[in-house]
Order: C-alpha cells, then sequence, then structure tokens
C-alpha cells in the first residue's frame, strides 16, 4: 500500500506509527479480516472482539473521556479505517458504528453513562447503535416523529427508527426523539437506551449490498431514567451534527481505503495480463485510466486529512470540511472502483473477486451519514447563507 501521504504535514509521529503497527497487525489477522463469519450478527461480534483486543477500538476515545473539545483524534480513526476498508468493509463499519454509537456518550454523556457504556464498547464485548434516520426523516433530520415524554424522573419514549446499523446486535442505542413542542431541530434531544429496556424491539434485519448487521427498531412505551440524556433537554440536532461532523471525514477515509484497493489491484493486474500481444499497462487507454484513479485517490486523501487536520487542531466546526471529504472521497473511490472492474473485465464482475466486492462495498457510503447531496447543501449554505 501507498504510504507517500504520511509524509504529508498532517501527521505526526504517533501517527505515523500507528499506521505502520495497524498496518501489520491487519496482515497478520487479513484471513480474520477478509473473511468473516457469513451470519453478519456474528461477524460483527467477532469483529469488534478482534478489534478490542488490539485496542484499536480504544482509540474512539480518548483517555481522560468526556467534556468538549479534542477528546477524539480525527486523524487516528481516519488512518484506522482506511486500513480496515482495505481489507474489509465489515471490519470498518465494526469500527464506525462502535463510534456513532460511543462519540455521543464521549462528548455529551455524564460520568455515570460514560462509566456504565464504554469500557464494553472499547473492548469490543458490547456495541452500540446510531438511531437517528426514520422512515421519513433521514435526510431531513429535523423532521423526525420519535417521541421522547417527560414523565417524573423518567422519560417514555416511542416510535420507529430504520436503516440503523447494529441495530440487531446493538446493546445500547442512541437515540434522537423529540422533546418539546419546538419545531424542527430545537425540539430534538438525544438519549442512551439500554437494549435490555422493555419496550424496545428490533422489528427486522435489513438485507443491503454490501452485509453488514443492519435493521429496524421500535420504542413502545419504553421508560428510561431521566439521567439516560445525554447533554440538555433541546441539544439532539447538535449531538447529532457534531457526531457527525467527525464521523463523515472518517466515511471519506474508509472510501479512501476501498479506492486505494482498487487502485493497487489493478495496478497488479494491468502489468501482468496480456491482450493482443502486449501488456494491458502498454496502452495508452489504461494509462489515461490509471491516472485518472491516481489524481482521485491523491484528492481524497487531501481532503479527507486537512478535515481531519482541522478537527484536531483548531476549535473551529468543521462541516465544510468534513461535507468536502466525505463528498470527494466517496464519489471519486466509486470512479476509481469502477475503472478497476473496467480493466478486470470478466474478473470484475466476477462474485468473490476483490473489484467486485469493492464495487458493491463502495455505494452505500454515497449514503449514510448524509447523502452526497446533503453534503453539496451543507457547502453551499456556507457559501451562500440560508436561501
Ligand atoms: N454542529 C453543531 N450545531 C450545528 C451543526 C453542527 N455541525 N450543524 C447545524 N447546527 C445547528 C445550527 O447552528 C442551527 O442552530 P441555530 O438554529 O441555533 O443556529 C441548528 O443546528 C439547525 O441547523 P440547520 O438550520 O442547518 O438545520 P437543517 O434542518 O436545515 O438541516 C442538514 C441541515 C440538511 C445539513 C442536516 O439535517 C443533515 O445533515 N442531514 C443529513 C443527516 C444524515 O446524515 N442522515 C443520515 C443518518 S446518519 S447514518
Amino acid at each position: 500500500m501507498s504510504e507517500t501521504h504520511l509524509e504529508w504535514p498532517f501527521f505526526e509521529t504517533r501517527h505515523r506509527e500507528l499506521a505502520s503497527s495497524l498496518d501489520a497487525w491487519a496482515r497478520a489477522h487479513a484471513d480474520k479480516l477478509e473473511r468473516p463469519e457469513a451470519n453478519v450478527d456474528v461477524a460483527t461480534r467477532d469483529l469488534a472482539g478482534l478489534l478490542g483486543q488490539a485496542g484499536w477500538l480504544r482509540h474512539l476515545a480518548t483517555s481522560d473521556w468526556g467534556g468538549p473539545g479534542r477528546t477524539i483524534d480525527v486523524r487516528s480513526l481516519c488512518l484506522i479505517r482506511e486500513r480496515l476498508s482495505w481489507y474489509s468493509g465489515i471490519a470498518d463499519c465494526v469500527l464506525a458504528i462502535q463510534g456513532l454509537g460511543s462519540v455521543p456518550i464521549t462528548l455529551f454523556g455524564s460520568r455515570t453513562l460514560q462509566q456504565a457504556f464504554l469500557p464494553g464498547v472499547f473492548a469490543g464485548t458490547h456495541y452500540g447503535s446510531f438511531c437517528l434516520s426514520e422512515e421519513v426523516a433521514g435526510s431531513d433530520v429535523s423532521s423526525l416523529a420519535t417521541t421522547a415524554r417527560a414523565d417524573g424522573n423518567e422519560y417514555i419514549l416511542d416510535g420507529a427508527k430504520t436503516w440503523i446499523s447494529h441495530a440487531p446486535v446493538a446493546t445500547h442505542h442512541i437515540v434522537f426523539a423529540r422533546t418539546g413542542p419546538d419545531a424542527g431541530a430545537k425540539g430534538l434531544s438525544a438519549f442512551v437506551v439500554d437494549a435490555a429496556t422493555p419496550g424496545v424491539r428490533i422489528s427486522e434485519s435489513l438485507d443491503i449490498i454490501a452485509p453488514h448487521s443492519i435493521g429496524s427498531v421500535v420504542f413502545e412505551d419504553c421508560r428510561i431514567p431521566a439521567h439516560c440524556l445525554l447533554g440538555q433537554v433541546g441539544e439532539g440536532f447538535k449531538i447529532a451534527m457534531s457526531t457527525l461532523d467527525i464521523f463523515r471525514s472518517t466515511v471519506g477515509a474508509a472510501a479512501l481505503g476501498l479506492a486505494r484497493r482498487a487502485l493497487a489491484e489493478t495496478v497488479t493486474r494491468v502489468g501482468a495480463r496480456e491482450v493482443f500481444g502486449r501488456k494491458l499497462a502498454a496502452f495508452q487507454a489504461t494509462q489515461m485510466r490509471v491516472a485518472d484513479m491516481a489524481v482521485d485517490v491523491d484528492t481524497a486523501a487531501l481532503l479527507v486529512y486537512r478535515a481531519a487536520w482541522t478537527k484536531d487542531c483548531t476549535e473551529r466546526r468543521i462541516s465544510r470540511e468534513s461535507a468536502m471529504a466525505k463528498m470527494h472521497a466517496t464519489e471519486a473511490a466509486q470512479r476509481v472502483i469502477d475503472s478497476a472492474v473496467q480493466l478486470f473485465g470478466g474478473l470484475g464482475v466476477t462474485v468473490g473477486s476483490v473489484v467486485e466486492r469493492l464495487y458493491r462495498e463502495i455505494r452505500p457510503l454515497r449514503i449514510y451519514e448524509g447523502t452526497t447531496e446533503i453534503q453539496k447543501i451543507i457547502i453551499a449554505t456556507q457559501l451562500l447563507g440560508k436561501t
């Protein structure tokens, strides 16, 4: 794998050390990463255990959990996702969802909630989910309909969430719900809900083109203690968006790992395959494609690590940088992988080949955590204001 981007000034020595030890670990565990158990729920638990034991999930927070500020090193998370997705979309997904299921607690949870939920997530023995999307509220978060009604020192949750990664295995859920009469974003709050609470039900598991554990969750007259509120009442939208600001750069990093793998596989393939008596690499049509692929990979890496560096090293909100990183890296990776499939020919569409896996695994990344179109809206709003 090309390591040249590690020379960029976005990184410190600890990042280069992390990348090299992760690479050695991933190579040693390639078998388990590339060929997980066929049952996605079992695979999720196995891989969470593997990543937890190796200490990689510990990077989802710094040792002094809690409080606003620079408690999460986004460059480390990006490097880990880039490496994991090279080998396995499902392993990458485990890291990402353990993150979405823990970062709201790390940044906005009380010490009690942190102590109750975070150690298990970092050890890979407990699993979180991020219950934001609803059937008619995916892109338009502020229209979500799940409610949380205060009743003494409890809240009562009612509603249905769908396309929730890790819902079938989750031991807790981060739930975004409407707590007050305030319309739109201001009426939302966030909670952590133990999955064993009466009134929580997994209503279905979903099959998607890049298989992982995913499903729908229903909350019916579900009573939770008031201390399970994250942040303050009415801060739910802010909690969701600031978590996504961190993770959107890392989605870009996962796309980068998929694209790098596609480029590496392509370089090997076109250097070996002969057509019309010449190596595929000798044709200018191949060279043009490979050059475009390389530029897409590097521009994706630049935007991903610019966003991660900005989050780690400045105090400001990075909605624009992370939207650009997510949008460009996922779209660029789709182009790179499509070119790889084209250059592999029949092998590229043969189930079980590496580029066929990459072709399926890249597609959801252009949708989840905000579609490409939503990222464009975020970028444009920063330039034009609300229109
Ligand atoms: N961090 C902190 N606060 C934020 C924020 C962020 N990144 N982004 C917005 N806010 C605040 C705004 O400042 C605003 O507060 P004030 O009213 O006090 O100024 C409030 O939140 C509402 O923001 P905005 O008006 O921009 O919200 P919109 O309803 O217009 O939504 C989009 C904006 C479309 C960008 C948002 O709904 C979004 O990101 N949607 C995609 C969600 C998604 O990723 N879904 C997939 C599910 S997760 S797998």
